[in-house]
């Protein structure tokens, strides 16, 4: 899904952080959160599943000034592990110019780390994409828990195809920030090799060139252990939690451009509807993209109305909302919220939020019936 703008020099790519569930990914996501500038990154949202809270899904716009030529914006997503969200899976990976595979090094999870990595295997072929010639980076998270697998043992299974791997530990956040440059720097050189993006002049690694970019951009230099170069130096100290610059205008047009790229877009909400409502689902894609947050909002309000109709119209909008299991506060919220204006960020990613929650039950009811 990568869009490049040649004149303004800027890349934008979505990359998907896959694996089994609770290997690690949503919490990888929120370490990288904390750890970019607020002024690079936009807001963290979550889609949650019911009962256990697991998180459903996951959306990061992250913002990386140059690269080489270019400036490059990525649309970072993770997927639900469990094994029944797997149309949530494909649809999350669709459009996928690179994938950090998030392994779960404890004992117990060996059989979910491989049929989750033949999963993605199988995925990516139905988009007729081989992983042999794919952007991927391997994670073996959990590394600080005791009596883990080795990495060896991990490596031998997982890394048959010698792609570049590290010893991560989310909840630290050792190696997560080193595991998002290698992925970068892949798809950067995935997308110079198909043309997609011109060769720089003069250069003929991109890779320091990035090191220097992203070390120029992160607070500081994460802890890291790649497990491909076991002599790297000591792992440092995570800075301390950034506080979110809600409604900063700079945070706001950078989660917008990377929410929403133009053409081909598949922003966060267009990602999960179903036919009949792609159109007002990119409309509010596109609202939130343009920084309209109040067309955002009211976009996203109606879209939910319909999308809670196929509960039956004969229902009002509460009974329908119970019977498709959409939370009903957030309903009242964005209810509330649509009626009023001068509508921040915050509120317009809540109301995407709404929407896509709408789209996942609605999926998860099997509705529509037809998929129109
Ligand atoms: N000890 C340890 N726990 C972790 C690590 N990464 C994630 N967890 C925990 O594992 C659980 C599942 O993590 P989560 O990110 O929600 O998994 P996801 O399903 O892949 O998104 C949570 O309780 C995390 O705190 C890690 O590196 N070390
Ligand atoms: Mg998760």
């Amino acid at each position: 899904m990568s869009t490049v703008n040649v004149l303004a020099r800027e890349i934008a790519a979505k990359v998907v952080f896959y694996g089994p569930g609770l290997s690690g990914k949503t919490t990888t996501l929120k370490k990288i959160y904390e750890s970019v500038k607020p002024a690079h990154r936009g807001e963290l949202m979550s889609l949650p599943t019911e009962a256990d809270r697991t998180l459903f899904f996951d959306f990061l716009p992250v913002k990386v000034e140059r690269v080489g030529e270019y400036s490059v914006r990525l649309a970072l997503y993770t997927v639900p592990g469990q094994v029944f969200y797997n149309a949530t899976r494909k649809l999350v990976l669709q459009g996928a110019d690179g994938v950090v595979f998030v392994s779960d090094s404890q004992e117990a999870a060996e059989d979910a780390n491989r049929e989750s990595l033949v999963n993605l295997e199988e995925n990516l072929a139905e988009q007729g994409i081989r992983l042999e010639r794919f952007p991927l980076v391997i994670q073996y998270n959990k590394r600080d828990l005791p009596g883990v697998v080795p990495v060896e043992r991990m490596r031998t299974v997982l890394n048959t195809r010698g792609v570049p791997d590290f010893e991560t530990c989310a909840t630290s956040g050792q190696g997560v920030l080193d595991t998002l440059k290698s992925v970068m720097r892949l798809v950067i050189r995935d997308l110079r090799q198909k043309r997609v993006v011109p060769p720089v002049r003069g250069e003929t690694t991109e890779g320091p060139d990035l090191e220097g970019q992203l070390r120029q951009h992160l607070p500081a230099q994460p802890a890291t252990a790649p497990a491909t170069n076991p002599g790297r130096p000591a792992i440092g100290q995570l800075p301390p939690l950034a506080t979110p610059a809600r409604g900063h205008p700079a945070v706001a047009k950078m989660a917008a451009a990377v929410s929403s790229p133009p053409k081909r877009a598949m922003g966060s909400a267009a990602a999960l509807a179903p036919g009949a409502l792609l159109d007002p689902a990119r409309v509010a894609d596109a609202a939130f993209a343009a920084g309209d947050y109040d067309a955002c909002v009211k976009t996203c309000h109606e879209a939910v109305r319909r999308a809670l109709a196929y509960a039956g119209t004969g229902n009002d909008a509460a009974s329908q909302a119970l019977l498709l299991r959409v939370d009903g506060p957030d309903l009242l919220k964005l209810e509330l919220m649509a009626g009023g204006s001068h509508l921040r960020v915050d509120d317009a990613a809540f109301a995407l939020y709404v929407l896509m929650q709408s789209f996942v039950r609605l999926q998860a009811a099997g509705l529509p019936p037809h998929a129109d």
